[in-house]
């Protein structure tokens, strides 16, 4: 653990930049320190850097909270199941039988991650009921997807005070007890806006976002670049669907805001470097 760490320090700047940092984080709310927000992909890609870098934190006594999708798992599930994808607004549709789907791969994959940290020594604790509360989106044009109406942060108090990282996974409920399906960004900018975290961090396969030529965009600042940034034809458009999510998270949450977007094996150097890693949103 310890070559894990100092390898995950090598890179960054000063022992006394860490410092300032560790001890301005300590002065945050334990359980409002982080939500980090962890792709399907990089679950698949990326997990052995991922624990290592969740491992980091646990071992300097931070204790981020994690909510990841299962997207490409559910892909490949569905595919093997014989239910054809049909996304709307970037929604995957879901029928009973891809239901089934959505919840054997979430907590599969849930577990999964858990399992890794726990055999790396690092607490964690396995959520994947009882934090979303939904509405059906619209169940004819979506089906079985859930629109969070509210976020119970009890379990993950629970973990947190014993220093244990919660490990969400993104189903809800409705009040009567049918579970759905809920698109994991959503699920993380409604935990986001529960908790109004210290740090808000999306982990992602490109490690940010990117300009027309596919270089990571160091910084945005959205009330001088949004309208221009919008407007570029070479805006990916899965990029555009992020920087309005990011866009409209940031203007529910106070304005010293900001959302980073970064790798895995980048999220210490995110965290603990004036430089940073990935790409910065502000408002
Ligand atoms: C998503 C949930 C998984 C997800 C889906 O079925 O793909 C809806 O679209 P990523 O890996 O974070 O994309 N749900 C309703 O969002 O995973």
């Amino acid at each position: 653990m310890r070559t894990t760490i100092v390898r995950l320090l090598s890179n960054m700047a000063s022992a006394k930049e860490i410092q300032q940092y560790l001890k301005r984080f300590s002065q945050v709310d334990a359980a409002r320190f982080a939500v980090v927000k962890v792709g399907g992909a990089i679950l698949r890609d990326e997990l052995d850097a991922l624990v290592s870098s969740l491992s980091f934190l646990q071992q300097v006594g931070l204790t981020p909270i994690v909510i990841h999708g299962a997207g490409p798992q559910l892909d490949e599930e569905m595919a093997a199941a014989g239910i054809a994808k049909k996304t709307i607004d970037g929604l995957r549709f879901t029928d009973a039988a891809g239901l089934a789907v959505v919840r054997r791969v979430a907590q599969r994959e849930n577990l999964r991650l858990v399992e890794a940290l726990q055999a790396q020594g690092v607490r964690a604790t396995s959520i994947t009921a009882g934090v979303f509360e939904c509405d059906y989106l619209g169940k004819r044009k979506y089906g079985l997807v859930g629109q969070v109406q509210r976020v119970d942060v009890a379990g993950i108090g629970a973990a947190i005070k014993v220093g244990s990282i919660p490990v969400i996974a993104s189903l809800g409920e409705t009040s009567s007890g049918q579970i759905l399906n809920v698109n994991a960004d959503w699920a993380a900018n409604e935990l986001v806006k529960t908790l109004q975290p210290y740090k808000i961090i999306f982990l992602t396969g490109t490690g940010g976002l990117l300009d027309d030529e596919g270089r990571v965009i160091d910084s945005i600042n959205l009330s001088t670049e949004y309208d221009e940034l919008m407007a570029q034809p070479w805006l990916h458009s899965g990029m555009k669907v992020k920087i309005q999510q990011i866009h409209d998270l940031l203007m529910q949450l106070p304005p010293s805001s900001s959302v980073s977007i970064t790798r895995p094996d980048q999220l210490a150097k995110e965290l603990f470097t004036h430089r940073g890693s990935g790409t910065l949103v502000r408002r």
